[in-house]
């Protein structure tokens, strides 16, 4: 695979060359300065090649792999009448990124919020920080804070009585900190949504079910995936995350059969998938080996990470790379069973960008100040037991295989 870490650019603070150190071929980076919706111009994606690929050459060379994200505008995802504005803007960002040589572009459907925890900083029996989702706090923000009409009818009485109790107790800090968790924006960016706009953003989906959210993703997905077909680049989608509606949201990127519905809105191989196993992982419904055996072909970029489900099912933190609910050995199976497919192929890149999703702050990290999730050491252990795993299994697998360990050491 291409190991790769993700970077979020010059006020990072986890650098390149910490990035370099820990494995990494690969970058994945993404224009956080620009509006959601604007163009990206040429010039703008070839400044942050410059500071990836060509500044430093003292040093083993760095490649900007993947955008992560290209995001979609709201009015897209809402179905307004503005969207087709904002299409032809996405599809001339990806030519603009196929003309700069970039080959991969990751994007979401999650309505107004991206990924949601409610706890940055959960203790591990070790000592490090984790990255966690108690579903009562999340009813605590809903119910209490947020006091979102119609919410009731999303808890269990037994959620919502508890989370009435838990919010009487606590102090001021305890409430503003779970909020601003809660309402943390878009990766890349330090600042939370407000509360009291966030009901309005809400609004706006009222009429939007899951079967209207479906519709435009699949509306957008047939207006850019041939434009990604044609220059080149391989589009993926990545999951919920959680992998279920939150906050009276539809949710429509959870499960084996969303992600080959919509495949199939629009067959070509541009249209495809981020594998998030740290995503996907939360529903013990989803077989993710399975999923990548009868999807694979699709997946163009993978990130790998195990979440570990709580005594409330909805309930997760983010485990150990090789801990957890993911059977990371069944799943690195599959992708490198998938890889040698590639290459047996003949394919021109056969090797999947792969990053090691999220780590625990752990060591030194404990006193920096990093973006949740992305710290260096904590994704450094990751990457480095996963890349063990993938080593064992590659050299398993291809003795089995005798083709494609030709067109491996051929590489
Ligand atoms: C979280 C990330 C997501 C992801 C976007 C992709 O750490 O995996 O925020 O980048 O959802 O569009």
């Amino acid at each position: 695979m291409l190991h790769t870490m993700r970077w979020f650019g010059p006020n990072d603070p986890v650098s390149l060359f910490d990035i370099r150190q820990a494995g990494c071929a690969g970058v994945v980076s993404a224009l956080h300065q620009l509006p959601v919706g604007a163009v990206w111009p040429v010039a703008d994606i070839q400044a942050r090649q410059q500071l990836i690929e060509v500044d430093n050459t003292r040093y083993a060379p760095l490649h900007w792999a993947v955008v992560e994200s290209l995001p979609v505008h709201e009015d897209i995802k809402k179905g307004r009448p503005t969207r087709d504005a904002y299409i032809q803007n996405y599809q001339q960002s990806l030519r603009n990124l196929a003309a700069c040589g970039i080959r991969t572009v990751c994007y979401n459907f999650m309505p107004v919020l991206d990924w949601s925890r409610t706890d940055l900083n959960y203790e591990m029996p070790d000592g490090s920080r984790a990255l966690r989702f108690v579903w009562q706090d999340f009813a605590v923000f809903d119910l209490c804070i947020l006091k979102r009409a119609g919410a009731e009818a999303d808890y269990e009485p037994a959620v919502a009585a508890a989370a009435r109790e838990q919010f009487a107790s606590m102090s001021t800090e305890a409430i503003a900190q779970l909020t601003n968790t809660t309402l943390l924006g878009l990766p890349g960016s330090e600042e939370a949504f407000e509360l009291q706009n966030f009901q309005g953003l809400l609004n706006e989906y009222a009429t939007i079910d899951a079967a209207a959210l479906t519709a435009n993703l699949h509306y957008f997905i047939r207006a850019v995936a041939p434009v990604a077909e044609e220059v080149g680049i391989g589009l993926c989608i990545h999951p919920d995350d959680p992998p279920f509606p939150l906050l009276g949201l539809p949710r429509v990127v959870s499960t084996e059969a969303d992600l080959a519905n919509l495949l199939a809105a629009c067959d070509v191989r541009a249209n495809g998938i981020t594998f998030c196993t740290g995503s996907l992982g939360v529903r013990p419904d989803n077989d993710l080996a399975g999923m990548i055996t009868r999807l694979g072909s699709r997946i163009h970029f993978v990130h790998l990470r195990t979440t570990k489900r709580e005594e409330n099912p909805r309930n997760f933190h983010e485990a150990d790379h090789l801990a957890g609910d993911v059977d990371m050995y069944a799943v690195m199976q599959a992708l490198v069973e998938e890889e040698l497919r590639r290459e047996a192929a003949g394919e021109d890149q056969p090797a999947l960008p792969m990053r090691p999703d999220h780590g625990h702050q752990m060591l030194d990290d404990l006193h920096k100040k990093t973006y949740p999730g992305y710290s260096a050491i904590g994704r450094l252990k990751g990457l480095a037991e996963l890349r063990g795993l993938e080593y064992g299994l590659r050299r398993t697998l291809a003795e089995a295989e005798p083709p494609a360990v030709a067109a491996y050491a051929a590489r």
